[in-house]
């Protein structure tokens, strides 16, 4: 049985805007299904073409996408409108022409994105390779298709950057995907690393990260006096990346339920909350504590709230500050829960 759909068609079309004496450049905006789909998208170019290269004008900076492109030897260059003249001919894969100002002027020749198009985007498909489909979840699920029906070796590296692709876009299918998504997965783990995919995934900090940790974990105060809600507080930190990799962390001592990490980042505080299986709705709580002195928001295990220092009031610690304000949060949320805990019996 085959495990796609025959794309013969589209895929004799494709094949016939390449030839040997054009130099090719491929770009998107990085992430690792828009890296993967690039790879994809070069590996079928290769032999057809003089040479191909893949741009972002954006970089990743998540430790686990750093250790994706290192570890699977894929180097991406700064994308610069000047760069473009040294090219023939223009693919994008993972996004489209109007997703970035630079990507407008440019006349592609492929456009292969899983993202849904604008209702007022017309594409000039005379000749061109234009293939959007809304109802993937992923670009790498679309390429791993083609790279099946033109028959091609999927290497260990290739199929298992395929799989970083289709895992982050779906959410590991929690959050979006589709069958044809998940029949993609299964079907690139016959090829896949899976070291080099478990150790990609597990890449979640930098070492420059590591004493903000220990930080973290010496400034851990009960809220409420409740060992199960932890906050805790870094004086000086770079970005936020940092304090959420913390609360994530936190997220995985058995005896924290719910923890607040908050942070001064520049002229403002930052606080991120994680939860997990339980009643309080974080959301709210973040809400109703920061909503009138910043901006603060989030769903029942996700928030974050953002505090300009000039908005907390002077003289006060922000410590103390901060504590009180998530306290008594605390109990206003507690008494809207208890009263529909009553409504519910
Ligand atoms: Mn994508």
């Amino acid at each position: 049985m085959a495990y796609f759909k025959n794309l013969e068609k589209p895929l004799a079309h494709l094949l016939s805007l390449f030839s040997k004496e054009q130099r090719w450049l491929i770009t998107i905006i990085a992430d690792p299904d828009a890296v993967a789909s690039a790879l994809a998208l070069r590996r079928i170019m290769q032999n057809r073409v003089k040479s191909v290269t893949i741009a972002s004008p954006t970089e990743m900076t998540r430790p686990d996408n750093l250790s994706m492109l290192k570890l699977l030897r894929i180097s991406i260059e700064k994308f610069t409108p000047e760069m473009c003249s040294e090219y023939d001919r223009f693919a994008i894969v993972d996004s489209q022409p109007d997703h970035n100002p630079l990507f407008l002027p440019i006349d592609y020749s492929i456009v292969i994105d899983h993202h849904p198009e604008k209702e007022d985007v017309q594409y000039d498909t005379d000749g061109r390779f234009i293939n959007v489909r809304p109802n993937y979840g992923a670009t790498s699920t679309m390429m791993t298709e083609f790279l099946y029906n033109l028959d091609i070796n999927i290497t260990p590296r290739m199929a298992t950057a395929l799989q970083l692709g289709i895992r982050t876009d779906t959410g590991i299918f929690e959050r979006s995907g589709s069958e044809v998504d998940m029949r993609a997965y299964q079907y690139l783990s016959k090829f896949a690393n899976p070291d080099l995919r478990s150790h990609i995934l597990k890449s979640e900090y930098k070492m420059s990260w590591l004493p903000y940790f220990s930080m973290a974990f010496a400034n851990f105060i009960a809220i409420s006096g409740k060992e199960s809600q932890i906050f805790t507080y870094l004086p000086e930190v770079d970005n936020g990346d940092i304090l959420v990799a913390i609360a994530d962390f936190c997220m995985r001592v058995q005896e924290i339920a719910w923890v607040a990490v908050a942070g001064k980042i520049d002229d403002h505080i930052t606080v991120i909350f994680r939860g997990g299986a339980l009643n309080q709705d974080l959301g709210e709580l973040a809400t109703i504590a920061f909503n009138e002195i910043g901006s603060a928001g989030g769903h029942r295990n996700i928030a974050r709230a953002e505090i300009p220092i000039a908005n907390i009031p002077q003289k006060i610690n922000i410590v103390e500050f901060l504590l009180r304000e998530i306290a008594d949060a605390l109990d206003e949320t507690k008494d809207t829960l208890e009263e529909s805990e009553e409504h519910d019996e």
